[in-house]
């Protein structure tokens, strides 16, 4: 018996993700919040599986106040201590599904040895609640450490709004992507409350936030789309580092899509773009 489609696509996503070169060793994370049937269909999803299903659940009691709109909702969450090279070798040791209660979190299934949920798991619960109070087909969110989006961020002092612009600057349909922009979060601590809550006020407006020095963190309604939100990201930081490189030049002194050009895209495919 296989898995059920979902961990299958994490699987595949956390592989894909270190394939670019974006999760280093342990870097990175990945949370998606299950639906409806797939909650009811859990013991007949994993008989069969190496996936272990727990009677009396391994509870954590102290870990946060969770937001209300994700109480009782299912996570498959990545472990701490996860090397998403080899993931897809042992995802019932390096994956679990935990159901969210009032102040943290009770292990329905997997870490089959003994591990927790990745240590950003304040980000993944705060993300979820930001982005259902936003759109209710909401699923995943995903953090890892894109490496251009990085570097661009060590190189340029950047704000939400500087960035956004100067990624759609130099790649045409990344504004038809990410329309909303990417919310930019000053350098912090990893890990923690405060990163968790921070981000999730940002991701009330937008859908991408860039952890400055650090890495980026998408949401989306399936693994594909959030996937894809950072792969546009980081290929647009990747072109606008390399122009900078090439022609010795700041961004902006290049021949970069303008403005209007922008505003042209936008009205030609009906979106808005948030600071134009
Ligand atoms: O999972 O990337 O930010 C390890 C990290 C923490
Ligand atoms: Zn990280």
């Amino acid at each position: 018996m296989t898995y059920p489609k979902y961990l299958l696509e994490l699987v595949q996503t956390t592989y894909d993700m270190w394939q670019k070169g974006w999760d280093e060793y342990n870097g990175g994370n990945i949370s998606y919040r299950l639906k409806k049937d797939e909650i009811e269909k859990l013991s007949e999803d994993f008989s069969g599986t190496s996936y272990k299903l727990y009677d009396k659940p391994y509870e954590v009691k102290d870990l946060m106040a969770v937001p209300k709109i994700v109480q009782g909702e299912y996570l498959l969450i990545t472990a701490s201590g996860s090397h998403f090279r080899y993931l897809k070798e042992q995802p019932e040791i390096d994956t679990g599904i935990v159901k969210l209660t009032e102040n943290g979190y009770q292990i329905i299934a997997g870490y089959n040895t003994g591990k927790r949920p990745t240590s950003e798991i304040f980000m993944h619960i705060l993300s979820h609640a930001a982005r259902l109070s936003q759109n209710e087909n909401h699923r995943v969110v995903i953090h890892n450490h894109a490496t251009n989006i990085v570097l661009f961020s060590l190189l340029n002092e950047v704000t939400s709004e500087s960035l956004t612009k100067d990624l759609w600057s130099v790649l045409t349909e990344s504004i038809v992507v990410f329309p909303d922009g990417i919310s930019v979060l000053p350098w912090e601590v990893p890990g923690t409350r405060e990163i968790g809550e921070a981000t999730g006020e940002l991701l009330k407006e937008c859908r991408l936030v860039v952890w400055a020095k650090h890495g980026v963190l998408s949401t989306g309604v399936d693994f594909e789309d959030c996937f894809g939100l950072i792969e546009t990201a980081n290929k647009a930081a990747g072109l606008a580092l390399d122009l900078q490189r090439i022609s010795g030049k700041p961004l902006k002194e290049n021949n970069v899509l303008s403005d209007d050009d922008l505003r042209a895209v936008c009205s030609a495919l009906k979106v808005q773009g948030r600071y134009l």
